[in-house]
C-alpha cells in the first residue's frame, strides 16, 4: 500500500500547427490528441494519464507520482502576436497552463520563436517558478546551419537550453523523455 502518491500534469504549449499533437503522440506511441496540417486542431484541452513514476529517492518510504499529459491548442498565431483563441476555449487553456507542473514549450522551427510566447515564457518561468523543457519541433525540415543559429538565438532570448525534435523521424523524443523524468525525479 502506498499513499504517497503525486498528481503531476504537463502541459504542451505553442503555437498553431508547431507539432504539440503530433510530439504527445510519439511521446505516448500511440495516437491520443488529433494531428492535421491545418492550424486550429486542438481546441479544448486533451489530458491523457501517462503513467506512474517512481520520484522518492528513499527505498522505506518511496515516493510515486501519477503523470497527465495536457495537449492544448494553439494560443497564439504569427509574429502579431494574435491570439487565436476566444473566450470559453481559451480560459480552459490558461486554467491547464497555470496548474500544470511543468510546461513543454514547443517552437515550430519553421517560425522561430514568436514574442508573444517569449513574453509568456519568461512569466511562467520567473513569476511562477514553472520547470520549462523548450523543444524546437519539425528540426527535420532545418540545415545544419539554420539549427545552429536557431539554437542560439532561442538559448539567449529564453535563458533556457533548447531540444531539437521531430515528429516525423522520430529524432530528440527519447532525450526529451528522458529529460521530463529527469525533472521529475528531481
Ligand atoms: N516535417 C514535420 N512536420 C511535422 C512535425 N510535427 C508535426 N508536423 C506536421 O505539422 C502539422 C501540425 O501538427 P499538429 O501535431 O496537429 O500540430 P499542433 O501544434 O497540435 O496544432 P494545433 O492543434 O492546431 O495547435 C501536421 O501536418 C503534422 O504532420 C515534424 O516534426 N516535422
Ligand atoms: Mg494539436
Amino acid at each position: 500500500m502506498n499513499n504517497n502518491i503525486k498528481k503531476y500534469k504537463i502541459a504542451m504549449m505553442g503555437p498553431e500547427n508547431s507539432g504539440k499533437s503530433s510530439i504527445i503522440n510519439k511521446i505516448f506511441g500511440k495516437s491520443i490528441s488529433e494531428v492535421s496540417e491545418v492550424g486550429g486542431t486542438t481546441k479544448k484541452p486533451v489530458k491523457k494519464f501517462w503513467g506512474k513514476l517512481k520520484i522518492g529517492r528513499l527505498k522505506q518510504n518511496p515516493e510515486f507520482a501519477d503523470i497527465t499529459f495536457a495537449d492544448l491548442g494553439g494560443l497564439y498565431s504569427g509574429e502579431d502576436k494574435s491570439v487565436v483563441m476566444v473566450g470559453n476555449v481559451l480560459e480552459k487553456t490558461f486554467e491547464e497552463i497555470d496548474s500544470s507542473d511543468m510546461i513543454i514549450h514547443v517552437i515550430d522551427a519553421k517560425e522561430g520563436l514568436f514574442k508573444s510566447f517569449e513574453k509568456l515564457h519568461h512569466l511562467l518561468k520567473y513569476r511562477y517558478q514553472k520547470p520549462i523543457i523548450v523543444i524546437v519541433n519539425k528540426c527535420d525540415l532545418l540545415t545544419p546551419s539554420e539549427r545552429n543559429s536557431l539554437n542560439e538565438a532561442i538559448e539567449e532570448r529564453l535563458n533556457n537550453k533548447v531540444y531539437f525534435t521531430s515528429a516525423m523521424s522520430y529524432e530528440g523524443i527519447n532525450e526529451l523523455i528522458n529529460v521530463i523524468i529527469t525533472i521529475l525525479k528531481r
